[in-house]
This record gives C-alpha cells, sequence and structure tokens, in this order.
C-alpha cells in the first residue's frame, strides 16, 4: 500500500500524528490500496469526490474536519486528533439498486474493527449508527457518485480519544468515545488499520456472497430486534417493533396495528 500526500506541511503533520508503519504493511485486496491523509478537510467524503475516476479502494483520512457532514445535509462534529474520519472509494459492478446493502456492510465492518478497541460492547443500530452503552460512537454516511461507473464513497467517523469537553451540550446526552468508555486512549492508527482490514474483508464478502449474507452478519451485532422503536420516513412517524432484517438489507418492523412494514431508509429511535 502507498501512502501518498497533498503537501509537505500536511504530511509532516499527518506523519507525526499516525506513525504509518502499521498502514504501511497493510495487505487488502479491495479498500486501503492507497492511502491520502491530510491534516485538514472540509470533509473526507467531498475530498475523495474528487478522485471518482480512479480505480477503487482509494482511502482518504483526515486528522480534522470543518464541514463533516451526516446525512441528509447534518453536520459531523469532528474535532482535531481525536477523531477518526475515513472515505473509500468503491466501483461494484452491481445494480445501482444493489448499492444501499453497502452501508450495512460499512457499519458491520466498522463494528468488528470496534470490538477490539472497546471494553463494552459495540451494537449497530440501523442503518448507519454504532453505539456502545446507548450512545453514538459512530456513524456511517454511504453516497452514490457519478454513473460512469457508478461508484460510493464510503464515509465513516468514529469518536475515538474524544474527552467529554469535546462534545456541544446537547451531544453531550447523546455521543460518547472510545477513551470515554473504556477510560483510556486508544491508538488511531491501530484502530484505522484495523478498520481498513474490516472494509476490506466484508467488502469482499459483500460482492462474493451478496446482501443476505451481510444482512446475517449484521443481525448478529445488533440489539435492535424486539425493542419497540419509532421510525421517521418522509416526514412520518412510524411505532411499532423492530422484527429483523430481510434478505434485501430493509429493516422490518410489526407496526402498533400488527402490520408489517418493510423500510430502506429512516431514522430509529427507541422508545423507553
Ligand atoms: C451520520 O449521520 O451518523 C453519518 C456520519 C458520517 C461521518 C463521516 S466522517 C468521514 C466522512 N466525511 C464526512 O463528511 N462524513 C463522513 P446521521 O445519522 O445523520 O447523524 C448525524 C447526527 O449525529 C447529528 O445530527 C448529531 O446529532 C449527531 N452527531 C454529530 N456529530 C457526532 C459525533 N461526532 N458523535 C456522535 N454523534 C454525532
Amino acid at each position: 500500500m502507498v501512502i501518498i500526500r497533498q503537501n509537505l506541511l500536511d504530511f509532516v503533520l499527518i506523519m507525526s500524528q499516525f506513525n504509518n508503519q502499521k498502514l504501511k504493511n497493510l495487505e487488502v485486496k479491495f479498500i486501503g490500496k492507497r492511502v491520502i491523509a491530510f491534516n485538514e478537510v472540509k470533509s473526507t467524503n467531498d475530498e475523495i469526490k474528487k478522485h471518482l475516476n480512479e480505480d477503487e479502494g482509494l482511502v482518504i483520512i483526515a486528522n480534522s474536519q470543518t464541514q463533516g457532514r451526516g446525512r441528509l445535509g447534518r453536520d459531523w462534529h469532528s474535532p482535531k486528533g481525536t477523531g477518526i474520519y475515513l472515505s473509500a472509494l468503491v466501483c461494484p459492478k452491481i445494480k445501482p439498486e444493489l448499492f444501499p446493502p453497502i452501508t450495512l456492510a460499512a457499519g458491520l465492518a466498522t463494528v468488528l474493527a470496534l470490538q477490539n478497541f472497546s471494553k463494552s460492547i459495540p451494537y449497530l443500530k440501523w442503518p448507519n449508527d454504532i453505539l456502545i452503552n446507548d450512545k453514538k460512537v459512530s456513524g456511517i454516511l454511504c453516497e452514490l457518485c457519478g454513473d460512469a461507473p457508478p461508484s460510493v464513497v464510503i464515509g465513516i467517523g468514529i469518536n475515538v480519544n474524544q474527552q467529554i469537553e469535546h462534545f456541544s451540550e446537547t451531544l453531550k446526552n447523546t455521543a460518547t468515545s472510545l477513551l470515554l468508555e473504556n477510560g483510556t486512549e486508544v491508538d488511531r492508527e491501530e484502530l484505522i488499520v484495523s478498520l481498513i482490514t474490516c472494509l476490506d474483508k466484508v467488502y469482499g464478502d459483500f460482492l462474493k456472497n451478496g446482501t443476505k449474507f451481510i444482512a446475517e452478519q449484521w443481525t448478529r451485532h445488533t440489539n435492535l430486534f424486539g425493542k419497540k422503536i419509532t421510525l421517521v420516513r418522509g416526514g412520518v412517524v412510524y411505532t411499532g417493533t423492530a422484527l429483523r432484517l430481510t434478505e434485501e438489507g430493509k429493516l422490518e418492523i410489526i407496526s402498533n396495528e400488527g402490520e408489517s412494514l418493510l423500510f430502506d431508509s429512516g431514522e430509529v429511535a427507541y422508545i423507553g
């Protein structure tokens, strides 16, 4: 794997943050064949979109983001030197309608990577969150880009060494970091290596075995099913019990009226 840099200042700063040896020794098949490290970008997702004509497998990481994004134009709080802000470019040769499960695959890869760095069990929350002790430690933003060939940008944010003061008053109630949960700092470079390795493996599994396989694996790492939830989509609030993921990666809930409802996107909140 090759690490390149955009300018000398970024390179020096980044290399003092990431000592680079472990990243250099990565052996990957799809994702992480090339890694670009920045000190600061607006958003790693936006940065990687400048490279849509490249082969898949490019990864961009940044030490901070000034305009980190969540879904629907929301912000992703990205303080310097504490979190992981990573985007990967993939161009799977599959129909674009099969792209949404890539978010599930990215979440699965992230939860697998986090397991080795968290004292408490990290759980997936459909469709794109990872929670530790009911607080959000990671979020995924996948974006479909271009059409010749179609590509997907996988954006992953992980709260690693944030102290409570790093979070706004609102986020203090809903967000957490590995440091806050474990009581000790985590080596971000080791976690990045694990994350890229897991992404590469799970993406390979997705290409080989399809969405059903990913949905089954995903199901093993969530505590969502059986819980009372609300799901908001398109301004409509649905209330019911989360039942399962279908083979296509859709969430099935049983509404309070006993009706089976399937969703491929939405905002889930646990009730009670
Ligand atoms: C997400 O959106 O959770 C997707 C986050 C993806 C961030 C990565 S970082 C690398 C790449 N580059 C980007 O620009 N983005 C990706 P969503 O489900 O919409 O959640 C956003 C909501 O999470 C916000 O409205 C806040 O309530 C909350 N939030 C913001 N920053 C947070 C943080 N650092 N930790 C926990 N929660 C946060």
